[in-house]
């Protein structure tokens, strides 16, 4: 594989029908830690993207890819894990270096990235048919098959794993892609498809399109060549792609956005539930979906937490994700970090108090980088719009309840519905409340781990669909019924 060193700029290229492709444009990917220069990606046209869809159809309709056995499928998934893992510290810092997250979650990242392939290539072995014990002498079976050419749209603040949450189902499913990662954040996928060119698949079965998604999204979006998209994103892009979907009516999974609420009653471990509090929305300096970006906390014991948690808040040290002393990295891009700004003056405009943070790093040569304090605001209405909107950065707000009622009314009063959490010694109670709060991903006493084997989607706006599990297997499959008359025989309906 190419490696990186300090001094040089990787040469990113497309792959498509099995080569590797150029464009005319392209664009400088840069550190968001110190802004410089770590490659240089080309800007894919739509004719460029167009021919992608057509290898990806023409290797999915030939059947080679569909028809091999799963057993085969699942050998080349373990290949390219066996791969990463070889590769395992480049690729944990070219994703520091690229996203500008701390390198310890870049290591969870690409250990699950590893994990995820591993886990399709053992599920497309299990036994995924049925029977039914039909009337009129006849076997009814179930099988699953691949969907066809599927579109794969992925974010900036995953570059790898969410890739890999596409990329491993959709291939061990027999389905041909074609896969655009964020135009900002394109290096590891690159990696990984130096190892998919190593491992042996047939052309045309795995392509992958660098670029905006403005023009490749889009034709992918609006491709009658393509039987479904799976896109992670926006919930304002995941709009579109619904739109762009419509032509030929194609399958769509959307991973969207979410304003996730923190539930911490009274009867809560008080370190635990400030701790989970920092973790759920600093992690990742709150670019993660399902961040716990509102934290409601029980009236009595609202002062306390409310001052402990600043005083946490304010030990983060935030700095670049290859500095192994850093809790909390870069923002992505000057564009998120100016995003970020723009909601921090919203709230403050609106009346809500600024407990910490709320202002760009520029300290200790931060000032290189797009860093921002870990910022915390409390006193907050529900018609606020740092409430009611997805910031997408390390800003949280802290609001007061005082019954059960309240809580779940106000975690529940959000368009969106991807991840939520309740913490509570009461067994009994937080059942009931997680229970009442209408998200797909939910913890107790806990946020944010994420497994292999459970579904990953939202209700609401957040999406269509679930990740990982056998339920994404299941999102790159159709599923035909056969029926077998026993007795070979005239219907006899008609007269003879
Ligand atoms: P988006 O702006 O929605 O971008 C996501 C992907 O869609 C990128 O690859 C982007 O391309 C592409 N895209 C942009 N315009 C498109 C179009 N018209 N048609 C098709 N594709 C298009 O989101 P983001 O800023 O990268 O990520 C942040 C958002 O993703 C947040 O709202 C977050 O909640 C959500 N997210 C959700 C999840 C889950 S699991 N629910 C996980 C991660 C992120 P470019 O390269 O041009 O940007």
């Amino acid at each position: 594989m190419t490696t990186l060193t300090n001094t040089q700029v990787l040469e990113l290229k497309s792959y498509i029908n099995g080569k590797w492709v150029t464009a005319d444009n392209t664009v400088d990917i840069i550190n968001p830690a110190t802004q410089q220069v770590i490659a240089i990606a080309p800007r894919m046209t739509k004719n460029q993207t167009e021919q992608a869809i057509t290898a990806a159809r023409t290797a999915f309709d030939n059947g080679e890819w569909a028809k091999t056995t799963a057993q085969e499928r699942a050998a080349i998934l373990h290949k390219i894990a066996n791969k990463i893992e070889e590769s395992f510290e480049e690729f944990v810092t070219l994703e520091t270096m690229d996203n500008g997250k701390v390198y310890g979650e870049a290591e969870g990242d690409i250990q699950d990235t590893i994990a995820c392939f591993r886990y399709y290539a053992g599920i497309i072995l299990h036994p995924d048919g049925e029977t039914y014990p039909v009337p009129d002498d006849v076997q009814a079976m179930v099988v699953k098959e691949p969907v066809g050419v599927a579109g794969l749209i992925v974010p900036w603040n995953f570059p790898l794993l969410m890739s890999a949450w596409k990329i491993a189902p959709a291939l061990a499913a027999g389905n041909t892609i074609v896969y655009k990662p964020a135009e900002i954040t394109p290096v590891t996928a690159f990696k990984l498809f130096e190892i998919i060119d190593e491992v042996g698949l047939p052309e045309g079965v795995a392509n992958m399109v660098l670029g905006q998604g403005s023009i490749i999204g889009q034709t992918i979006s609006e491709s009658n060549d393509v039987d479904m998209v799976s896109f992670t994103g926006s919930t304002e892009v995941g709009r579109g792609i619904m739109r762009a979907a419509a032509g030929n009516l194609k399958k769509i999974s959307l991973e969207l956005g979410g304003k996730s609420p923190n539930i911490i009653f009274a009867d809560a471990d008080f370190e635990t539930a400030v701790d989970y509090g920092l973790f759920g929305i600093f992690v990742g300096s709150g670019q993660v979906c399902s961040s716990g970006s509102r934290i409601l906390v029980q009236d009595t014991i609202y002062d306390d937490y409310v001052k402990r948690y600043v005083e946490r808040a304010e030990k983060i040290k935030v700095g670049p994700g290859l500095a192994k002393d850093s809790h909390m990295g870069a923002i992505v891009s000057e564009a998120q970090m100016n995003s970020i700004l723009g909601y921090i003056e919203k709230g403050k405009e609106e009346g809500a108090t600024l407990l910490t943070g709320g202002h760009r790093l520029t300290e200790n040569g931060l000032d290189e980088g797009f860093f921002l304090a870990p910022t915390v605001f409390a006193d907050v209405t529900q018609d606020m719009t740092i409430v009611r909107e997805e910031i997408f950065g390390p800003v949280v707000t802290i609001q007061k309840f005082s019954t059960e009622e309240e809580a779940v009314r106000l975690a529940n009063d959000t368009d969106y519905g991807l991840a939520g959490a309740v913490f509570s010694n009461d067994g009994a109670k937080a059942l009931r409340v997680i229970k009442q709060v209408r998200a797909g991903i939910t913890w107790v006493n806990d946020y944010h781990p994420t497994y292999v084997e459970a579904p990953w989607g939202g209700y609401k706006q957040s999406g269509i669909g679930r990740s990982l599990g056998k339920y994404s297997l299941e999102e790159f499959q159709e599923v035909k019924q056969i029926n077998i008359r026993l007795n070979v025989a005239p219907v006899g309906w008609f007269p003879q």
